[in-house]
Order: structure tokens, then sequence, then C-alpha cells
């Protein structure tokens, strides 16, 4: 996936007019959204065509898929029938439930994005143990696409060095949670940004800003 400014916007509002109006100023600078439950479970699947429609932007579903092979097929299908580019879903619940999402990702000529350790302090006291061999399985199985932490660089870099330099990752943490765009980058090869831009007084500003940060 190439990815404008090494930036993708996590458009977490929760209506259709907030988001077209942040898009709407955002769209010289970023070229792909994330969007996840919070506008989706607001505004209905529609909102994906919508976005891709009027802005031309790559939309990956953040969805966290994280059940069993059967459920995961149908979560991926619909998403994916919706307009999604791309999908993220959750390593921890092993092989057989991922491989439904990368069968369908396949199947749809879209793209998977496999979510390795998260972001949030939480992820300390059970992903943390077993994200190593996450990013390990997905390896096995042929992934390309990784989530990694940008609060934790040093994790980040671990997770890069088992999925290797071929691989792609994207980190959500820069800005609220603590993180570093521009450090981030040096492992990562886009970050995921959601409230320091929508919720700034002007988002392109703060948007313009942020991508100079990153040079
Ligand atoms: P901000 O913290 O507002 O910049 O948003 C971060 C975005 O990344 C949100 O949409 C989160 O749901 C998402 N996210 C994390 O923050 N941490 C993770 O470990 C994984 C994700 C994700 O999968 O995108």
């Amino acid at each position: 996936m190439n990815i404008k400014n090494n930036l993708i916007l996590a458009l977490d509002v929760m209506s259709e007019s907030e988001a077209i109006e942040i898009c709407d100023s955002i769209k010289e600078n970023i070229d792909t959204i994330k969007i996840g439950y919070p506008l989706a479970l607001a505004e209905g699947l529609e909102i994906i065509k919508k976005l891709k429609d009027e802005f031309g932007f790559k939309v990956i579903c953040d969805f966290k898929v994280a059940d069993i092979d059967a459920t995961n097929s149908k979560i991926c299908d619909e998403t994916f029938k919706a307009g999604a580019d791309a999908i993220i879903c959750h390593g921890f619940v092993g092989p057989d439930s991922v491989q439904a999402c990368l069968d369908m990702a396949n199947r749809h000529e879209k793209e998977l994005f496999l979510l390795t350790e998260m972001s949030h302090p939480g992820a300390k006291m059970f992903l943390q143990k077993d994200a190593d061999a996450i990013a390990q399985m997905g390896i096995d199985m042929g992934i390309t696409n990784y989530v990694a932490p940008a609060t934790r660089l040093d994790r980040l870099s671990d997770i890069r060095n088992i999925v290797g330099e071929d691989a792609y990752i994207i980190s959500p943490g820069v800005g609220k949670q603590g993180g570093d765009g521009k450090k981030t980058l040096k492992y990562s090869n886009a970050i995921i940004v959601g409230r320091s831009i929508y919720e700034a007084d002007n988002p392109k500003t703060a948007c313009e800003t942020l991508i100079k940060t990153l040079k």
C-alpha cells in the first residue's frame, strides 16, 4: 500500500457530517483513512463508499476481527463488499481465524493487516507476551502487512526485526497516546493519527504541522 506522507487518519468521529468536514480539510495531505467501529456503528458501512467516492481515499477498516474462522470470513466478506481496501484483524486468535481473514482478502483482491501488539498500556498485561509469536505467525502465513505500536519503540523495533524489511508496518499511538511520529517512522512505513488531527481547532493546520515534523 502506498500511503501519502506516510500518514493515515484514524477517523473516529461519530457522524457523517463531521467525517466529511474533516476529510475535506485534510484531503490534500492525506489519501488513506482508517474507519473503525465508532464511525461504522454510527453511520453504517455505507460510509466507506461515500468517503471513497467523494475524496478518492483508500480506506482501511479497523474492525480488529477476532472470532472463529467461519465468523471472521463473514465479517471480512461484508467489509470488502462495502468497499474497504484493507481490514485489520487480531492475531491472538490464532492461525485458523487469521487464515479465514487472509483468504477473504485474497478472494476480494484486497489487503489484510495483522495486529501484533497494541499501543495502549493495558497491552502489556496479556498481548505483549505473545506479540513476537503473533508477528512470526504472520510471516509464516505469508502476511505482508502489520500493525505495531508507536508508543513502545523498543517493541516496534523487535516486531520490525521479526517481520523483516519487506513487510509493511503501520503504527498507531502518535500524538494523544504519546508516540513520536518521526521516531516511529524509523521502523514503520506509516503512522496512524486520530485525535491530534480531528480534535484540533484546525485539522488542516494540525495535519500540515505534523507532516513537517516527519521529514
Ligand atoms: P488516536 O490515539 O486518537 O491517534 O487514535 C489511534 C487510532 O488507532 C484509533 O483508531 C485506535 O483504535 C487505533 N489503534 C490504536 O490506538 N492502538 C492499537 O494498538 C491499534 C489500533 C488500530 O488497530 O488501529
